[in-house]
């Protein structure tokens, strides 16, 4: 499954976001238990389900909405100089190493100095603090370079040591691969055999960029200044106001509104059950969501899954013809899937018996055969036939 970590200063409204996007929502959550432990947790991306343009009822999405799971970390607050082991430093980047990508959180309202002390709103600039932890993360690959520069060097002396491999191997931990190396050396125009101390920052800022997608989200867009949107919006920073969704999310699950993540608005089901600081307090998140065409929350979820990760759902069904499982379950499983896929990958991703025994795959919507190379498309329905069973 894959796994966003929320990373950024303390108090910039992570465990807030982290409390609403992994809130149980009865009507999304097939899983029982949807908070792991307070810092792991399951999440959701949102699409569209097919069941509705094929005229079928699947009972796995809500109004024609999907929702898949994802693992959410709620990374500890970090501070600048982490990777010298300030705050609680390693161990929050250790954390990041869990992850696929990276929603770094910083408080658009800036209200919270470059530690997360609370300052007034608009006092602190977020910009400043979209870059360091990019920074942190260089300094602390940098360090476990660094631990094994002086061996590797030696080594990458005698003929026939391949040092991209040398330095993949200790980046294993991080998906690193040598070809991955060998791009930014060509990147960066560098070469690691004769690469100096100078050169290897720049080169793991590089292997963080590859290795951890990043995404910045300006929370606490609901406090955040005219200015201040404005400079983040030119950064391409994606807005949220985690407070609202999880205000939302609590609203919907008391049935005092109905709302689905992702949705731009909400309907009040229950005025009269509403007190008036309660009416109040919904119509200034009413005024949020227009601006922001909804909270932010899910949007930022999707977009780090979708656009950052370039992921794509796919629904592999047993059954072309009813579109179902043996149990007669209509689309039972949304399988997220690197763009790219091939029906072979998906048959590995649904068993690796099943990719083992994989023998060919069916596309529902047309029921024909599809080619082995075929690249599989976002909301495709296969069912993949095995000779394992
Ligand atoms: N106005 C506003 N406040 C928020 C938002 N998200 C979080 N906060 C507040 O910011 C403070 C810190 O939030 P928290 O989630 O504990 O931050 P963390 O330290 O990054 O985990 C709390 O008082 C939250 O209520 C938001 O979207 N808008
Ligand atoms: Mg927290």
């Amino acid at each position: 499954m894959i796994t966003l970590a929320l990373a950024g200063k303390p108090n910039c409204g992570k465990s807030t976001f982290f409390k609403a996007a992994t809130m149980a929502n009865a009507e999304i959550a097939n899983y029982p238990f949807t908070t792991i432990n307070p810092n792991f947790g399951v999440g959701y991306v949102r699409t569209k389900c097919p069941c509705r343009e094929l005229n079928l009822t699947c009972g796995q999405c809500v109004d024609g909405n999907r929702f898949v799971p994802v693992n959410l970390i709620d990374v500890a607050g970090l501070v600048p100089d982490a990777h010298k082991g300030k705050g609680l430093g390693n161990q929050f980047l250790d954390h990041l190493r869990q992850a696929d990508a990276i929603l770094h959180i910083v408080d658009a309202s800036g209200g919270t100095d470059s530690e997360g002390n609370p300052v007034g709103v608009g006092t602190h600039d977020p910009v400043g603090d979209i870059k360091f932890l990019g920074f942190e993360m260089t300094m602390w690959v940098y360090g476990i370079l660094d631990k094994h520069w002086a061996k590797l060097y030696r080594q990458a002396q005698v003929k026939g040591f391949s040092i991209q491999q040398g330095v993949a191997e200790i980046f294993t931990g991080l998906g690193i691969t040598p070809e991955d190396v060998r791009d930014v050396e060509i990147a960066l125009k560098i070469e690691l055999v004769h690469a100096k101390m100078e050169d290897l920052v720049p080169f793991c800022a590089e292997i963080v960029k590859i290795s951890k997608p990043m995404l910045v989200v300006g929370n606490k867009f609901d406090e955040a200044p005219q200015t201040l949107r404005i400079k983040l919006a030119e950064l391409h920073v994606s807005f949220a106001s985690a407070a609202s969704e999880l205000a939302l999310r609590n609203a919907a699950a008391a049935h005092i509104i109905k709302y689905l993540p992702g949705d731009s608005q909400f309907v009040v089901q229950n005025e009269a059950a509403l007190s008036a600081v309660q009416k109040a307090g919904l119509a200034k998140i009413a005024g949020v969501m227009k601006q922001c065409n909804g909270t932010g929350v899910q949007q930022v979820v999707n977009r780090a899954v979708f656009e950052l990760l370039d992921m794509i759902v796919v629904y592999p069904v047993e059954d072309e013809n009813h579109y179902c499982d043996k149990k007669g379950q209509i689309l039972p499983d949304a399988f997220l899937m690197k763009k790219g896929s091939t029906p072979h990958d998906l048959a590995f991703q649904v068993h690796t018996d099943i990719g083992k025994g994989f023998l060919y795959a069916v596309d529902a919507r047309i029921k024909m055969r599809v080619k082995e190379s075929h690249l599989l498309k976002d909301g495709d329905i296969i069912r993949i036939v095995s000779a394992a069973k």
